[in-house]
Parts: C-alpha cells; sequence; structure tokens
C-alpha cells in the first residue's frame, strides 16, 4: 500500500497540474461554466477515469463517481469540494478534497475493500458563485434544491445562467432530476483548507469543523446624478461614489464595532460610466455579511440597511438593495464529528474544534445529509489569494486521519 508520503506527494502534483489551467495568464481563476473551468474538470476527470471510475457529468456540470457497495438498498455517502475558483485564487481551496477524495477511492479500489455503502465522490461545479453570485449551484442540485428561478440570471456579460450551463454540455431540463434522495443519504466529508490564521498559529495539522456562518449577500446600487466635474458646484452634486465610499467606511465601522459577531465586507465596486471628468451617477457594489449566529446576521442586516438609507438620504441619490443570496448558519453532525475527532487523535494529534466562517457546500448538503467538514492548515490562514499553500507534510496528515475516519464509517 502506498505511504502517506507517496499518496501526499501525488494529490500535491496533481493539485499543482490542475493550477496550471486558468481563465487568465496572471493568476489562477476558473469560473462557473468557462471554458478553463471545462478544461480543468476534463483534467480532475481524466484522473478519475485512469483510476478506473466511471464518471457522470451531471446536469449543472458537477463530476461525480460511485463505488458501489454489493448491498443495492445501501444508503450512499459522499466525499466532494469543488473545482471552481475565485478570481487571483490559490490552488488549494476546492482541488484539495476533490483530489484527496479521489485518492481515497483509489486506496479503497486498491484493497478491494467491501463497502456497506455507496460512495460518491464529487466535484461541485460552482461553490464560489463569483460568476452569477449565487453560491452552492452544484450542490444544490444533488440536494434537489436548486432555484430554478436563477436560470435568468445574467453575468457581467449579459450570458444568463441557463446559457451557461447549455453551453457548458449541461442539460437545464435535468437539474431537477441529478438530486440524490433525500431518503438516500448516509452522511457528507469535506476536507478543506482551514482559510483562517488558527492551525498555523497552533501548529496543529487539521480541525474538527462544529459550525459554518450564515451568509447574507447584497447587491447595492448608489443613483446619483452624472454631471460635469469642472461646472457642478460641490453643493450640488448627487455623488453616487462619494455615497458608496461612505457606505464602504460605514460597513467597515459596523463591522470592527461587532467583530466578535460578524463580519462585513465590500469586496466589489463598479462606476458606470466612469471618466475622470465626470460626476459619478451610478456605483453598484457588493454586501458580504457573515455570522454564526442567525439572530446577529439578521439584526446586523437590518441595521446596514437603515444606515444606507440614510446615506442616500443625506445625499439625495436613490437606493437599490437587492439581496442575491441569504444562507443560515449550520451546525455540522455530532455523531460524525464523534468519530473525526476520535480519528485524529488516533493520529496523535491534538483535537481543534472550529467554526467555519467560509461558506462550504457542507451547508446545502446539511439541510438532507448528516455532515461534517475537515480543516486543513494553510500557510498564515491565507485564501483567495495565490499565496494559498498546504505542506505536503500536513496532507499525509491528513490522509492518516481520513484513512482512519473512513475505516471507522465502514466499520461501523
Ligand atoms: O465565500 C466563501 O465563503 C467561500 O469561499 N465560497
Ligand atoms: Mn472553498
Ligand atoms: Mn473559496
Amino acid at each position: 500500500m502506498n505511504t502517506h508520503e507517496t499518496r501526499a506527494a501525488h494529490i500535491m502534483r496533481r493539485i499543482q497540474e490542475l493550477a496550471t489551467i486558468s481563465e487568465d495568464t496572471q493568476g489562477i481563476t476558473r469560473t462557473f461554466g468557462t471554458p478553463a473551468f471545462v478544461a480543468g474538470r476534463d483534467l480532475v476527470q481524466s484522473w478519475m477515469q485512469a483510476a478506473g471510475l466511471a464518471v457522470r457529468v451531471d446536469s449543472i456540470g458537477n463530476l461525480r463517481v460511485r463505488l458501489t457497495s454489493k448491498n443495492l438498498t445501501a444508503k450512499t455517502f459522499v466525499l466532494a469540494s469543488h473545482i471552481d475558483t475565485v478570481v487571483n485564487a490559490g490552488k488549494f481551496d476546492g482541488p484539495l478534497g476533490v483530489l484527496l477524495g479521489l485518492d481515497m477511492l483509489e486506496q479503497l479500489m486498491q484493497q478491494q475493500v467491501q463497502l456497506p455503502f455507496h460512495l460518491e465522490l464529487i466535484a461541485f461545479s460552482d461553490e464560489e458563485g463569483v460568476r452569477y453570485h449565487t453560491t452552492y449551484l452544484g450542490s444544490k442540485v444533488v440536494t434537489g434544491a436548486f432555484d430554478q428561478s436563477l436560470l435568468q440570471r445574467r453575468d457581467a456579460k449579459g450570458i444568463t445562467l441557463a446559457e451557461a450551463i447549455t453551453t457548458m454540455g449541461g442539460n437545464v431540463e435535468q437539474l431537477a432530476s441529478d438530486a440524490i434522495p433525500a431518503a438516500d443519504w448516509l452522511g457528507y466529508f469535506e476536507v478543506h483548507i482551514e482559510q483562517g490564521p488558527v492551525l498555523w498559529e497552533r501548529d496543529i495539522p487539521v480541525a474538527v469543523v462544529t459550525a459554518i456562518a450564515g451568509q447574507q449577500r447584497v447587491e447595492v446600487t448608489f443613483q446619483g446624478m452624472a454631471g460635469h466635474a469642472g461646472t457642478v458646484p460641490m453643493d450640488m452634486r448627487q455623488d453616487a461614489l462619494a455615497g458608496a465610499a461612505e457606505f464602504v467606511l460605514a460597513v467597515e465601522q459596523f463591522g470592527l464595532a461587532h467583530k466578535e459577531n460578524i463580519v462585513a465586507t465590500v469586496g466589489k465596486l463598479d462606476v458606470r460610466n466612469a471618466a475622470s471628468n465626470v460626476i459619478p451617477g451610478e456605483v453598484t457594489c457588493s454586501l458580504d455579511l457573515r455570522s454564526a449566529d442567525a439572530t446577529r446576521l439578521a439584526s446586523a442586516y437590518d441595521a446596514l440597511y437603515a444606515t444606507t438609507e440614510g446615506i442616500v438620504r443625506s445625499r439625495n441619490l436613490v437606493l437599490r438593495w437587492e439581496l442575491i443570496q441569504y444562507t443560515a448558519p449550520i451546525t455540522c453532525d455530532t455523531a460524525l464529528n464523534k468519530k473525526l475527532a476520535q480519528a485524529i487523535t488516533e493520529s496523535g494529534h491534538e483535537v481543534v474544534s472550529l467554526v467555519s466562517g467560509a461558506g462550504h457546500d457542507a451547508v446545502p448538503i446539511s439541510v438532507v445529509s448528516p455532515a461534517t467538514m475537515m480543516f486543513v492548515r494553510c500557510f498564515k490562514g491565507i485564501s483567495h489569494n495565490p499565496l494559498e499553500n498546504v505542506e505536503e507534510r500536513d496532507l499525509a496528515a491528513t490522509l492518516q486521519v481520513v484513512d482512519r475516519f473512513l475505516s471507522s464509517l465502514i466499520s461501523s
């Protein structure tokens, strides 16, 4: 049997190879449905096929492979993560969990393990929600929760989600029939980088995830009056960008004032018809609001909306506030976490439990199945950044724990 170190090196080589595929030459970008996304997916598919697995590309573009149990009435346990990325991403956010899952299936096949349950590995096609600002498109098809009304959403180039799915070879007519029936789910497990500094600071390779924060994603548009930068007196302006700037700082101030319980970010800002000699007439920005506490998330949302209304009133602007996505916070499955903690202890590591500030596909999955995650230490906790990195020794340590965790599931 391959040692954990040789397996880790193999997975690392695949992560590095996948990282060479991108929409642009600068960094790593493979957003939902783009040619670069499809090229990356094809590479992962080729590795799955080389392992002797029959790969199904489902209607939303997820890659799906299964090891079936001889017990045909068995339920299905899912290992997964995502292969889409943010813009200028790191190498590990998503692919780590997919390629580690593929290694697990390869090991089980090599050892000819008789499974008491079906084991499905899924590479989700859209966790990040970068292109259509709606996350979890891939996992929501697998759980039967896909919102058909999203099909008409348009990306920055005006391409609808339906068109993107079709262009990628997906099938919008099949989206509702690609779910794993709720009764068939045995459990869900995702390995993912921590994307935070705790494991780095504590010098521990892995952690159990006990909960995942909820999030509100809003599109905020400030409508003023475009005008000549040279002729409109300062006190007669309806400057949309000045209003948006006040909003950005108000969001930061609110987040700092409530930093124990929430995080608030404006990650995108677009000035329409921008020119240096034009007073901005329309500005659209994003608001990303998160908390592990649903009540605090709701009150933060209401407070920031009220603040924004005050800003537009004082500046004689018009506000368009569109909630793009709301996801409630979730708690991970305690029984799975108990087994995972046991596997971590047996592997010689201290058990650290973390709440995830980042969203993950485990969130929609937890609606239909017991779900949990394990975090892997990453360099200084940096993620959504080309500096994102995982050390091979931590990947080997992760494999040791996941081997034990899966064995405990198989033998229970
Ligand atoms: O935004 C997030 O929390 C994740 O990276 N999709
Ligand atoms: Mn991720
Ligand atoms: Mn991410």
